[in-house]
């Protein structure tokens, strides 16, 4: 049978893509330990400098398949835990950099992993929906921590409460997203946004994606001395002294060496 996630990598960028187009990427267990397990090995692999995960056929990801969930044997608690947390974990706790590449409608837990990507892309038809009340559950996967830190409290729970879609252009006013393309280009252009990112300084952008999502919980005092802290990480690796070097002679930095 089809593989529920496929695997791809293309000049440092390791592609994730969701694989059941035929219920819009639904999620089982399957698919969620899969990409679990697939960015553990990412994170693993020198090659691979930025993590790309996105969708088969026209949806993103239709949140959890409702069609798994009766006569499971696991509670709600236990399976969350199981699955869709240690994802989203991993995901955030990724020393790379992992785009959300959301190329249609992302539902339930489906928009909270489209909004726990460190970089957003969408596509122009895509559609982001805090579906969860519509079944009469609450919001999962770290959607109650995300969306309010992007559109504060209310417009959150207006969202959450009314199960609102939110198109690509509100999704971008919203800080929902960094970038909207056009549906026909849209991998090609997902794929260039993540050669860019592939060539900045790895390691910096590691030591980067640790302070942010460390201060993001985190006081204005406690940040300071991380950063002091993270700051002489960084400035003794190569990547700095080529960045200063690269700087002084006028030319483009090169930190793609390991
Ligand atoms: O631990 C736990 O279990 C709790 C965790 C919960 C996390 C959650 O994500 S809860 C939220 C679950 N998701 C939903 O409730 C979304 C349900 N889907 C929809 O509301 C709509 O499908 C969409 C708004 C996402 C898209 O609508 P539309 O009109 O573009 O497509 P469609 O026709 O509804 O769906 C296309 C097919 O995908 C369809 O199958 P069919 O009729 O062609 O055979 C549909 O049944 C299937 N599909 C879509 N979403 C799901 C699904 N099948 C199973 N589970 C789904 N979530």
């Amino acid at each position: 049978s089809e593989p529920v996630i496929l695997v791809g990598t293309h000049a440092g960028v390791r592609t994730l893509t969701l694989n059941r187009p035929d219920k819009l990427n639904a999620a089982n267990d399957a698919l969620l330990l899969t990409l679990t397990d697939e960015l553990r090995a990412a994170e693993g692999e020198p090659g691979v400098r930025v993590v790309v995960i996105t969708g088969a056929g026209r949806g993103f990801c239709a949140g959890q398949d409702l069609a798994d969930v009766s006569g499971r044997d696991m509670t709600f608690t236990e399976h969350l835990n199981h699955t869709y947390n240690p994802l989203i974990r991993t995901l955030r706790g990724l020393g790379k950099p992992v785009i959300t590449a959301v190329n249609g409608v992302a539902a339930g837990a489906g928009a909270s992993l489209a909004l726990a990507g460190d970089i957003r892309l969408w596509t122009q038809s895509a559609r982001l929906i805090e579906v969860f009340s519509n079944i009469a559950l609450v919001p999962d996967s770290g959607s109650t921590w995300f969306l309010p830190r992007l559109v504060g409290y209310h417009r959150a729970f207006e969202l959450m409460a009314l199960a609102e879609r939110v198109d690509a252009e509100q999704g971008r006013a919203l800080g929902l997203c960094e970038h909207v393309y056009p549906d026909e280009t849209f991998r090609e252009d997902v794929q260039a946004y993540a050669e860019r990112l592939a060539a900045r300084p790895a390691h910096a952008l590691k030591l980067t994606k640790q302070a942010l999502n460390a201060a993001l919980t985190g006081t204005l005092g406690e940040a300071l001395d991380r950063e002091a802290e993270l700051q002489q990480l960084a400035g003794d690796h190569w990547e700095h002294e080529e960045g200063v070097t690269a700087f002084k002679v006028k030319r483009v930095p090169q930190f793609m060496r390991e």
